[in-house]
């Protein structure tokens, strides 16, 4: 270390500006003096050169980018750290802050108790072992306390077979050197999986009847991985069956479903793959032209002969912050229709400005209707990409590249103006209003953050407000996102949780992975009062389930038993994976929803107002990204509390187009497929009675 004394105690997603010292096991933490504060090494400061493997060594393979791109810019603010914008040193005013809130301390509180479910049942019960879900996770852990250890892997939930069930594909770590042993690892691998690969487990719920899960790894033709990471799901070559993308942190497999239960490898013939640190991905249609493009968040240029030795404030070894790593820039892959896709990370302007990239969702938040991007970076600021042409319609800001409108907006700080961890992110309709509100999860001594959506694309950080600060100060959250455990209608939350820093009470009792906490479900309280939707912590009277105490990260929601309601898959770091089965929500009456494109796949751009007989209109939209490293069910749930009649589906298809299905003397507590383009025209009442041909009964 060259007699560089370093204190780091800068989480994955640690505040910038505030030592951090946890003194009990649960992660409660008090701020160390100014004084101590954390130096940053030079190293950091000047990270302005591209690591190995960026993009500056490639532009050109592809012909989309070249070297002399005419529209690359110069990084921003003050250039110290590759493409930030203005770094925020100690003591800076928040360049976006809101107002401070009159009574912090009243809105910390939490609301009033609040039970689960009213009558003590348990929300979640674990089925994974139950069900043959039979995966355990590997880290890659040595001793070395690196940085990848913690970060995780993630799930999918997506029907691979279409047969109609929900099948689950969970990534798998590796180790993180050719110089570490296997069988050195705590603990290691069993002696048969080496190297550990990513599993896909079939459903058998269609043919037994029964949840149950297979092992179809080795028949499905997936082959050893790397180090995984995220994975995201889409039709990306048009042929009606969902394909996969396995982002690692080395490189990036693309696994093309053959469409008869194996899948191939198309990696390099696609021009696909990213050789560094990718974390979260999203399949969507970035240019409209009908086929799915890609979006890949990239996070720290890290290796383990380059690992950095880190510690806590009180000298003990421990895990490495973001800081202590040069970020990555995120990539655009534009799917030429051919099976190839082309760079435009250059082209586009998105290498020119990053951080270190987490969190990613495609979804229109701005009302354009194309879907921008929104990327969570680890403690700085996060970004909102709108494409050329979004928003006036002549293109932003008169270029042809992506802008990040972000700060303009009000979603890339926190309300204190400060940027956080944005390991999961996700956007729902949290209030009702009719536009898609904003939710991240964070580390430590953070919140979690809700920006909500006044309808205009402009977001306010409403954490307080809505009672989500205090039940979450002291967790660090990954997967995250919205779902309606008890479908009465109003989207509830969950996060996964799980240190990034050692907690000193556990490593103290000898715990080999002293990170672990417990989960975080959040119930709606709803805004029939007329006030502020606020959120009550229920997850002590949720079950057993979110008790157990796990290095959790990534999460995938998705109806895998089919009976109405929203279950998690959970990717637990070095631990075996959980199935949080839903116990309750098919109490209430529901409605899911599967929304084609006109050629028969998923339209993850698409989004549905349904509308009850009682006039309550419920927005919700095909949600295959976000959380953390994970790809959801595609299906739509909508609860519906007591109601048992719908009116009607309004969607909104990924160019805008907008359908209406009249659904009038439906049965609900069903799955209808709506397929662009089969709606009635023009809609009518008449039309409900004879609307066979536009939703048919999935699965
Ligand atoms: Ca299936
Ligand atoms: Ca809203
Ligand atoms: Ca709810
Ligand atoms: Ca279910």
């Amino acid at each position: 270390m060259t007699g560089w004394q370093r204190v780091l105690v800068q989480g994955i997603g640690g505040c910038l500006l505030t030592l951090l010292l946890e003194t009990a096991g649960m992660g409660v933490v008090v701020a160390a003096p100014a004084e101590a504060r954390v130096p940053v090494r030079p190293q950091d400061e000047g990270a302005g050169a591209p690591a190995a493997g960026e993009e500056e060594t490639e532009p050109g393979q592809d012909g989309s980018d070249s070297v002399a791109d005419p529209t690359r810019r110069e990084p921003p603010g003050d250039g110290t750290k590759p493409g930030f914008g203005k770094p925020l040193p100690p003591g800076s005013p928040p360049p976006h802050a809101t107002p401070p809130d009159a009574a912090p301390a009243a809105a910390l509180e939490a609301p009033d108790a609040v039970p689960a479910t009213p009558d003590g049942a348990p929300v979640f019960v674990d089925r994974a072992a139950a069900t043959g879900l039979d995966f355990v996770h590997f880290n890659g852990m040595s001793g070395r306390r690196y940085i990848s250890e913690v970060t995780g892997s993630g799930a999918a939930l997506f029907d691979y077979d279409g047969d109609g069930d929900l099948d689950a594909f969970l990534v798998q770590g590796d180790r993180l050197s050719p110089a570490e042993r296997y069988e050195d690892a705590t603990p290691p691998p069993p002696a048969g999986d080496r190297p550990p690969r990513d599993r896909l487990f079939k459903n058998l719920l269609v043919e037994r009847g029964e949840l149950a899960f297979t092992d179809v790894t080795e028949a499905a033709g997936f082959a050893a991985s790397g180090y995984g990471m995220g994975v995201a799901v889409g039709d990306v070559d048009g042929d009606g069956d969902p394909d996969l993308y396995v982002s690692g942190l080395g490189d990036n497999r693309l696994w093309i479903n053959r469409g008869d239960g194996t899948f191939t490898d198309a990696t390099d013939a696609a021009g696909a793959n990213d050789p560094r640190w990718s974390t979260s991905a999203t399949f969507f249609d970035a240019d409209l032209d009908g086929d799915l493009d890609l979006w890949v968040d990239n996070y720290l240029a890290w290796t383990a002969d380059g690992a950095e030795d880190c510690a806590s404030v009180s000298g003990h070894p421990d895990y490495c912050g973001p800081l202590s790593y040069p970020p990555v820039a995120d990539r655009l892959l534009l799917n030429r229709g051919d099976g190839t896709f082309a760079n435009a990370s250059t082209s586009s302007g998105i290498r020119f400005s990053f951080g270190a990239g987490l969190g990613v969702l495609a979804v229109d938040l701005l009302g354009d209707p194309r879907p921008e991007v929104y990327v969570g970076n680890d403690a700085s600021a996060n970004q909102l990409w709108t494409p050329p042409g979004d928003r006036d319609g002549e293109g932003s800001g008169g270029t042809t590249t992506w802008s990040d409108v972000a700060l303009e907006t009000g979603c890339a700080l926190n309300r204190d103006g400060r940027p956080e961890g944005s390991m999961g992110v996700d956007a729902g309709d949290y209030d009702g209003d009719g536009d898609l509100d904003l939710f991240l999860s964070h580390v430590h001594r953070e919140t979690n953050t809700l920006y909500d959506n006044d309808g205009s694309g402009h977001f306010t950080d409403v954490t307080l407000r809505a009672g989500l600060a205090a039940p979450s100060l002291g967790m660090t959250g990954f997967g995250a996102g919205f779902l309606d455990y008890d479908n009465d209608g109003w989207l509830d939350l969950l996060v996964v949780d799980g240190t990034v820093n050692v907690i000193p009470a556990l490593a103290a009792a000898g715990d080999p992975y002293p990170l672990h906490q417990t989960d975080l479900l959040l119930r709606n309280l709803g805004g029939d009062g007329g006030g502020p939707v606020r959120f009550a912590d229920v997850t002590a009277s949720a079950g057993p389930a979110l008790a157990v105490s796990r290095v959790s990260r990534g999460a995938a929601f998705g109806d895998v038993d089919n009976d109405g309601d929203v279950d998690v898959l959970v990717n637990d770091s070095a631990a075996p994976a959980r199935l949080l089965l839903n116990q309750v929500g098919n109490r209430s009456h529901w409605l899911g929803l599967r929304l084609l494109a006109a050629d028969g796949h998923d339209d993850p751009d698409a989004r549905v107002t349904v509308e009850t007989a009682a006039g309550r209109r419920l927005l919700r939209r095909v949600r295959v990204d976000g959380s953390y490293l994970s790809a959801n069910d595609p299906r739509i749930l909508v609860g519906l509390g007591p109601e048992t009649e719908v009116r009607a589906a309004h969607v909104r298809w990924a160019d805008g187009t907008e359908e209406t299905f009249p659904l009038t003397g439906q049965p609900v507590d069903r799955y209808l497929t709506l397929t662009r383009g089969t709606a009635p025209s023009p809609p009518s009442p008449a039309a409900a009675s004879d609307s066979s041909s536009s939703t048919d009964p999935t699965p």
